[in-house]
């Protein structure tokens, strides 16, 4: 039957992550604010607005408004600087072999994503075309864990949630997948996605064979 599979982008189908702390850490410098790799951890899957509060929080800064504003563009811009420079090769290993099976079986493919960067990217890893639906950063109201995102996906699939599956390598997307009544696959480490309804390292562990009883049961 036909399923909907919902996919995260960075840390399912590309990381990015690497890209946004080069970015955050100029920016939290720049402003005399360390920034590490174990807080760079505590960003991921959240959005860019609830990012810039938590590096001020670190930094026990406040700024106006306008401020606020201002460093978020700065630290998107230098963020685009990397994006811009992507291509096909930074897609993250077997994600294409699952896509391509998907395809095939005619399954929906949906994207679900904290990012306004996420179309774009898309376009530079050239996998745009493989998703009929892209929910991102744009459209949405309520952040991960809230299920918004994830429902919106399955309503604009025309597919129940219940008939949905979730990539996720964020807790907090975990958490919004169960919270959206779907099947929840994370992708990272077993301990980290304890919530998740099955946890693989990454999609070399993800059989064709699994896939297809996700989309029969
Ligand atoms: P942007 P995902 C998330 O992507 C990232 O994990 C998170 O670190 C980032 O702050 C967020 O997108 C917003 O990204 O600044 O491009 O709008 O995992 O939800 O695909
Ligand atoms: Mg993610």
């Amino acid at each position: 039957s036909k399923k909907g599979f919902i996919f995260d982008l960075d840390g399912v189908i590309v990381d990015t992550a690497k890209y946004h702390f080069l970015a955050w850490r100029k920016l939290a410098n720049s402003l005399g604010i360390d920034f590490t790799e174990v807080q760079n951890e505590q960003l991921k899957g959240v959005s860019r607005v609830k990012s810039l509060e938590k590096i001020l929080n670190w930094g026990n800064k406040e700024v106006s408004q306008g401020e606020f504003n201002r460093l978020m563009a700065e630290k998107n811009e230098d963020y685009l600087s990397y994006i811009y420079k992507m291509d096909a090769s930074e897609i993250l290993p077997d994600v294409h072999r699952v896509l391509n099976l998907l395809k095939e079986h005619h399954q929906g493919i949906a994207l679900g994503s904290a990012s306004k960067n996420a179309k774009l990217i898309l376009e530079k890893v050239n996998l745009l075309d493989y998703f009929e639906v892209v929910v991102d950063g744009n459209s949405v109201t309520k952040a991960k864990p809230d299920p918004e995102v994830f429902l919106n996906a399955a309503n604009a699939l025309e597919i129940k949630p219940d008939n949905c599956i979730v990539f996720e390598d964020a807790v907090a997307g975990v958490e919004a997948a169960n919270a959206a009544q779907m099947i929840s696959i994370g992708i990272g480490s077993k301990n980290v996605l304890s919530h998740a309804n099955f946890v693989f390292k990454d999609f070399t562990e993800i059989s064709n064979d699994f896939i297809l009883q996700l989309i029969n049961q």
